[in-house]
């Protein structure tokens, strides 16, 4: 096995064969706590807004890590857990990162992108500056493992792949939110160079930067960002 295979290789237990364990942890809530919970976390997702002006306001590494660890329990396909999470912190490692972002953005909307597609992002109002690549305290890139290698160096297929990095995600952005933080899911395109500049196989795929930090003083969100769906557009009932 070449010594880039080993740096990469992956811990699951992949002769497991089906043990069962009695479930962990049960909820013992009754049907009013049930719906006192639920609007509770309604109300804490409905303050949660992507912020694209951060100040530079540190945030610890210990805040990073235990949102990490929590988005690394979501569900998974075999639960192979086809992730990883390269967080830059170092303010020369993150001018690289925005160097290659602006430049991909730069033929982003000077014309790679559709008129359809830029008209669509004009209430948002983005454009192919991204300081927040350096201001932000932390950025999150999220790779997608399409294949892994197991200890013995062989190469094995993992499944549902973007749907499983697509939950773990959501719960990165939900666990982030919960520690008071503020997100932004950026996703220059393409985004190979995120494989070279945070060392990861060219099995892997970078999904998005996620932005992390404090809102900078200043900081607005577009009007439009606020407008959600109404339920019974998003729910039907049978
Ligand atoms: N990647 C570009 C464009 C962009 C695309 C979508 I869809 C957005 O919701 C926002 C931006 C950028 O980050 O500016």
């Amino acid at each position: 096995m070449s010594e880039e295979n080993n740096k990469h290789q992956s811990s699951i237990p992949l002769d497991h064969e089906y043990v069962e364990l009695p479930i962990p942890h049960r909820w013992e809530m009754s049907d009013d706590e049930m719906i006192k919970k639920s609007q509770e976390f309604y109300e804490l997702m409905k303050k949660r807004h992507t912020v694209r002006e951060y100040s530079e306001r540190a945030v610890p590494r210990e805040v990073i890590e235990n949102c990490i660890k929590a988005a690394g329990l979501a569900p998974s396909g075999a639960n192979h857990q086809p992730w990883h999470f390269a967080v830059i912190e170092n303010p020369d490692h993150k001018q690289k990162i925005r160097e290659a972002a602006e430049e991909e953005e730069k033929t982003f909307y000077a014309g790679r992108a559709s008129d359809e597609w830029l008209g669509a992002l004009e209430p948002i109002g983005t454009n192919e500056s991204k300081p927040h690549l350096t201001t932000a305290p932390w950025l999150i890139v999220i790779f997608a493992q399409r294949t892994s290698i197991d200890r013995n160096g062989r190469k094995f297929k993992n499944y549902y792949v973007n749907e499983s990095v697509g939950i773990a995600t959501g719960f990165l952005i939900t666990a982030l939110h919960k520690a008071g933080l503020s997100t932004l899911t950026h996703t220059p395109n393409p985004m190979k160079f995120l494989n070279e500049l945070c060392n990861r196989p060219a099995s892997e795929k970078a999904e998005m930067i996620l932005v992390v930090g404090h809102p900078d003083e200043k900081a607005t969100v577009p009007a439009h960002a606020k407008w959600k769906k109404p339920i019974d557009e998003i729910m039907s009932v049978f």
